[in-house]
C-alpha cells in the first residue's frame, strides 16, 4: 500500500502541527553522528578548500527513494511506496559532473550512485574464484564495475559526494531538517533536489502499538494522520536563501501540471518537476514561474537518461538565481 497522497495542496500548514510530528518522532538512531558528518562536509565547501577556488562551493541536496512508515514501534509491518531511488541515483551522479558536491539523503537499499549498470545481484553476478586465493571479475561486468569503484570512490574520496541512509517518515524529516539547518550557511550556492518519495500519511508514534498487531482480533483498522507539509519551513526557516525543486508525482496525467504549479506557488519553490508513473524515465515537466519546459531523454541514444537535460537545465536556472542574488 502506498502512502503518498495529494490532497494536501490547499492549506497552509500550521506549525503546532510539525511540531508534534517532530517531537513525537523516536529519537534519530546516529544523530550525533550526522550531525558531525554534516558539520565537516558544509565546512569544507564553505571554505572551498576542495575545489580551491576561494568562495562558497554549490552543494545539493538529492533526496531520493521511498519513506517507509512503520505500524508497530517494534516494527514488523510497514507501509511503502513504488520508488526505486534511480532518479535520486542518477541524478547524483549529473549533479557531481556538474561541479556540485553532493549531500545524498537516500532509502536503504535502492539505487546507489554509479552502480545503476550493475545487475541486481552484483557480488554474486559480477565476481568469480579463480583459484583459492583470487577473486576476479568476470570480462562481461568489468566495464560495469569500474565505473562504480573510480566513479564512487573519486567522488567520496574527494570529498564531493556525503551518504546519509533513511528508511522511515520519521529519519527522512528529521535528517533533511538537519540538512537543510546545516546548508543555510551556503546561502543561494545551496540547492535542495527532493525526489524522494516521501509518505504523506502516517501512525504517530505517541499513537502507534509497541507489539506486533495480531490477527486474532479481526479486520485492521487503523487511522493514519497527515504528515505535515515541510516545504514551506524549509523555504522560510531551514534554508530560506537555498534554490529549491521539488518533485509531482502523478498517475492522472489529466491533474499533473495543476497539481505542480500548485506546489509551486504554495510552497515558493524555484522549480516543481512533474513527471507521471510510467514515463518518469522518458519524460519530465518543470514548472516554474515564467512557464514549463518539457524536458526528454535522448531517444536515439539507448543508454541516455532524463536526467542529463533535467539536470543541465536546473543548473542552468541555479546560475541565473545565484547571480540575481545579492550575496
Ligand atoms: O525513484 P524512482 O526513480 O523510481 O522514481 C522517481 C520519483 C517518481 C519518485 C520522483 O521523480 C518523484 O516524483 N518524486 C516525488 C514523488 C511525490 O511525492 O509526488
Amino acid at each position: 500500500m502506498d502512502a503518498t497522497n495529494n490532497s494536501e495542496d490547499i492549506y497552509e500548514t500550521p506549525y503546532a502541527e510539525i511540531d508534534s510530528f517532530f517531537d513525537s518522532a523516536p529519537p534519530l538512531r546516529d544523530g550525533t553522528n550526522i550531525r558531525s558528518k554534516l558539520k565537516d562536509f558544509i565546512e569544507m565547501h564553505s571554505s572551498s578548500s576542495v575545489s580551491g577556488s576561494g568562495g562558497v562551493n554549490r552543494v545539493v541536496c538529492v533526496t531520493s527513494g521511498g519513506t517507509t512508515v512503520p505500524l508497530e514501534r517494534r516494527c514488523v509491518r510497514y507501509i511503502d511506496n513504488f520508488s526505486s531511488g534511480y532518479r535520486g541515483a542518477a541524478s547524483t551522479e549529473y549533479f557531481l559532473k556538474a561541479g556540485y558536491s553532493v549531500i545524498f539523503l537516500y532509502r536503504r537499499g535502492t539505487c546507489q550512485p554509479f552502480c545503476r549498470s550493475l545487475p541486481d545481484d552484483p557480488l554474486l553476478e559480477c565476481f568469480e574464484f579463480t583459484d583459492e586465493s583470487n577473486i576476479q571479475v568476470h570480462q562481461s561486468h568489468f566495464e560495469a564495475v569500474k565505473r562504480a569503484l573510480t566513479g564512487h570512490d573519486a567522488a567520496v574520496a574527494g570529498g564531493f559526494l556525503l551518504k546519509l541512509p533513511f528508511t522511515t517518515i520519521f529519519e527522512y524529516l528529521q535528517i533533511l531538517q538537519l540538512i537543510a539547518i546545516s546548508m543555510r550557511s551556503l546561502g543561494p550556492s545551496a540547492m535542495f533536489y527532493l525526489a524522494a518519495a516521501a509518505s504523506d500519511f502516517y501512525v504517530p508514534w505517541k499513537s502507534m502499538t509497541e507489539h506486533k498487531i495480531q490477527s486474532r482480533s479481526g479486520p485492521l483498522d487503523m487511522r493514519l494522520v497527515q504528515v505535515p507539509k515541510m516545504l514551506s519551513l524549509l523555504r522560510k526557516e531551514w534554508s530560506p536563501m537555498a534554490f529549491c525543486v521539488s518533485f509531482k508525482l502523478e498517475t492522472d496525467k489529466e491533474i499533473l501540471l495543476e497539481k505542480a504549479d500548485m506546489a509551486l506557488r504554495k510552497y515558493k519553490m524555484h522549480a516543481v518537476v512533474a513527471n507521471e508513473l510510467l514515463t518518469r524515465k522518458e519524460e519530465v515537466v518543470v514548472v516554474t514561474s515564467t512557464g514549463n519546459i518539457t524536458v526528454h531523454r535522448d531517444k536515439t541514444q539507448p543508454d541516455a537518461d532524463v536526467e542529463c537535460p533535467l539536470i543541465h537545465l536546473l543548473v542552468e536556472r541555479h546560475s541565473a538565481y545565484i547571480k540575481d542574488s545579492d550575496f
